[in-house]
């Protein structure tokens, strides 16, 4: 990937860190909840080499901009370098002592489409610098320590989903991930016959800004005036709603303790190797983020009513919201009529058109050499 042109010798070695897509549990992970991602085939691609410099050279190969940088701080880097950089200051926050190195990075995720490109940059770093310098730390730790990366060096309050997504998923399966406990399982996403369509909005999304800290803010504030440690505690969701005032808690509430069951009961159909059934479970999901939890866009709403239309057993906007993707659960004898579908549904709005990516249940982080 032209590390010998770029530095003048050989990697180390090579490392792919994948995106991901939530099949469903949104907004749950940062009120300790379930979530159930699955890993892309796509994603971010390091090759690296040791310096004794103690010096961190960061190229990628998207951006023409270039980082340098020996002891890194939060805010001392910007961009997407902060990315990187962070993983080197949180893995050394956490008592590991990584040396410098050259890394290049290539990524074939888009970027800002809400398939967690910022994750599987992190991870890609942290699993090629651990490597580079003998380091072993369990994957659900290394997740921690790219979350810390994203959340205190970067400046985005992002829950646990996306790094453990990318660290810990396995081929042709969806993570049932606990937030809380930090205990996960492998949930059996067999496909046969069904496409997972991901539909790019072409909305791009940027969860650096508010809307995303003012929902987290949000759920820590109703928590707390029910008397709970995290949302994921209400037990008795019609009597907490009654005691919320405020009907913007209310609706945020209702969303993250219907999500949970949601979430649940998508696992109980992957587990039955009933992945067609989930459909409604995804529409449903995208209601609540919708009118509940009022993080969906127009484009996503479009996409969704659209590919339910052309023959899709569900679909839901996927990540943080506010612009990114889409994942409709399509047959797949139906899966171009769905295309067709959103992409004149698009064009007669005069919006940019969808792009399309048939999503494979992948491996996560790994040595390519
Ligand atoms: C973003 C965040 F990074 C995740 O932690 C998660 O909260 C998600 O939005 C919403 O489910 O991807």
């Amino acid at each position: 990937m032209g590390f010998q042109e770029t530095y003048g010798r050989e990697p180390d070695g090579v490392w792919h860190a994948p995106g991901r897509v939530n099949l469903i549990g949104e907004h749950t992970d940062y009120n300790d909840g379930f979530v159930l991602p699955f890993a892309l085939r796509q994603g971010v691609t390091v090759a690296a080499a040791r310096r004794d410099d103690g010096v961190f050279e960061l190229r990628s190969l998207q951006s023409r901009s270039a980082a340098e940088v020996t002891d890194p701080t939060p805010g001392s880097v910007d961009g997407w370098a902060a990315y990187a950089a962070g993983v080197v200051w949180s893995l050394r926050e956490a008592g590991y002592q990584v040396g410098g190195a050259s890394l290049l990075i290539d990524a074939d995720l888009p970027q800002g489409a809400g398939l967690s490109s910022s994750a599987a940059l992190e991870c890609a770093v942290a699993v090629a610098l651990c490597d580079l310098y003998g380091i072993e730390v369990p994957r659900p730790e290394l997740a921690r320590i790219a979350q810390r990366a994203e959340n205190d060096f970067v400046g985005m309050p992002c829950g646990i989903m996306d790094q453990s997504a990318s660290l810990l998923c396995t081929e042709d399966h969806a993570l049932f991930l606990d937030c809380r406990s930090g205990l996960s399982a492998q949930a059996p996403l067999d496909l046969t016959g069904l496409t997972l369509l991901v539909i790019d909005t072409r909305a791009e999304h940027e969860l650096v800004d508010g809307g995303y800290a003012d929902r987290r803010t949000a759920c820590e504030k109703a928590a707390e005036l029910l008397g709970v440690p995290a949302l994921r505690d209400v037990t008795d969701l019609a009597e907490a709603l009654s005691r919320l005032g405020d009907p913007v808690l209310r609706r945020r509430t209702q969303h993250v303790v219907t999500e949970n069951h949601r979430v649940e009961a998508t696992v109980g159909l992957l587990r039955a190797g009933a992945v067609g059934e989930v459909g409604a479970l995804l529409t449903a999901s995208h209601l609540s983020l919708r009118d509940q939890f009022e993080v969906s866009w127009p484009e996503a709403d479009v996409a969704v009513e659209e590919s339910v239309r052309a023959g899709a057993r569900g679909a839901r906007m996927v990540g943080g919201g506010f612009g990114g993707s889409v994942i409709a659960l399509v047959p797949t004898a139906r899966a171009e009529r769905v295309r067709e579908a959103v992409t004149e549904a698009y064009a007669g709005r005069g919006w940019a058109e969808p792009r399309f990516l048939e999503a494979t249940p992948s491996a996560g982080a790994r040595r390519l050499r």
